[in-house]
């Protein structure tokens, strides 16, 4: 079991897209352990991208990212993070493949409604950055054993 932290940028909460973002999931079996909406401040963006500090879209991005709120969920299942990624699709919005959030959802690398961890590390470290010791709830649901038996 994995666990991957996943943000429904402003664009995406703006344009009305939480349920159907949240419904993709869902229907593919991961199961939602946290879920906040949030305004995202300049110092948690500037944690967040830190490994963007330096690229020219990098103040563009901490504009966009804190500017309007976002819903930010975890999710839990088997290789979640990488099931996860796919879900969401190419980072360029305009290549992405259709049937994946981006390829169906979006036009453009800058307005890409989604953000998803892009490994283990990752993972870790952003579920730390937006959900504290307790936030994310360990259950059990009746469709685990039909949608991950064993
Ligand atoms: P991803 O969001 O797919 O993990 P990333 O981590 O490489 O992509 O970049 C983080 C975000 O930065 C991405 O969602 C949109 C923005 N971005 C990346 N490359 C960009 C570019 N060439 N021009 C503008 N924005 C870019
Ligand atoms: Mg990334």
């Amino acid at each position: 079991m994995e666990r991957t932290l996943v943000i429904i940028k402003p664009d995406g909460v703006q344009r009305g897209l939480i349920g159907d973002v949240l419904t993709r999931f869902e229907r593919r079996g991961l199961k939602i352990v946290g879920l906040r909406l949030i305004k995202v401040d300049r110092m948690l963006a500037e944690r967040h991208y830190a490994v963007h500090k330096g690229k020219s879209f990098y103040d563009g991005l901490v504009e966009y990212i804190t500017s309007a709120p976002v819903v930010v969920f975890a999710l839990e299942g088997p290789d979640a993070i990488q099931v996860t990624r796919r879900v969401v699709g190419a980072t360029k919005s305009n290549e992405a493949a259709p049937g994946t959030i981006r390829g169906d959802l979006a036009l453009t690398v800058g307005r890409n409604i989604i953000h998803a961890s892009d490994s283990p590390e990752t993972a870790a470290f952003e579920l730390g950055l937006y959900f504290g010791a307790g936030d994310l709830i360990e259950y059990g649901k009746i469709s685990d054993n039909w949608v991950f038996p064993g």
